[in-house]
């Protein structure tokens, strides 16, 4: 089994849920603040099986784009979502 940790932007957060609603893939919604811009993203954790990974991937991918936002001069590019992919020892629900 496996957790993603998506960390999605506010603008897409939305549509993501309601993608992994609709395909019955369960999640856990926490509000994020990001380090470097301080402004809002939503952090997902989703416990999936190994084989939905790449499905779940897709899923987010396809809802998300990144976009270059200005921070003073300078210009940073950021992603319409970070994934981290961790694996998980045991899951007990009790
Ligand atoms: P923030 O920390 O607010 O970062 C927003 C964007 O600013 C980043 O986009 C990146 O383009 C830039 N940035 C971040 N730290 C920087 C630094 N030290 N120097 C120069 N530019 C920097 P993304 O990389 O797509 O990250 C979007 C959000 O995802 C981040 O928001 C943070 O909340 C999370 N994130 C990204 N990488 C992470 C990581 N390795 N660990 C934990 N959270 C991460």
């Amino acid at each position: 089994m496996k957790l993603i940790i998506a960390i999605v932007q506010d603008d897409y957060i939305n549509k993501v849920i309601k993608v992994l609603m609709d395909n019955k893939i369960r999640t856990t919604k926490l509000s994020s603040t990001g380090g470097f811009l301080k402004s809002g993203n939503t952090t997902l954790f989703i416990g999936v099986e190994d084989k939905e990974v790449d499905k779940v991937v897709e899923l987010i991918k396809e809802q998300c784009e990144s976009k270059n936002v200005k921070t003073g001069k300078e210009e940073v590019t950021v992603g319409g979502a970070n994934l981290f992919i961790v694996d998980i020892d045991r899951h007990i629900k009790i």
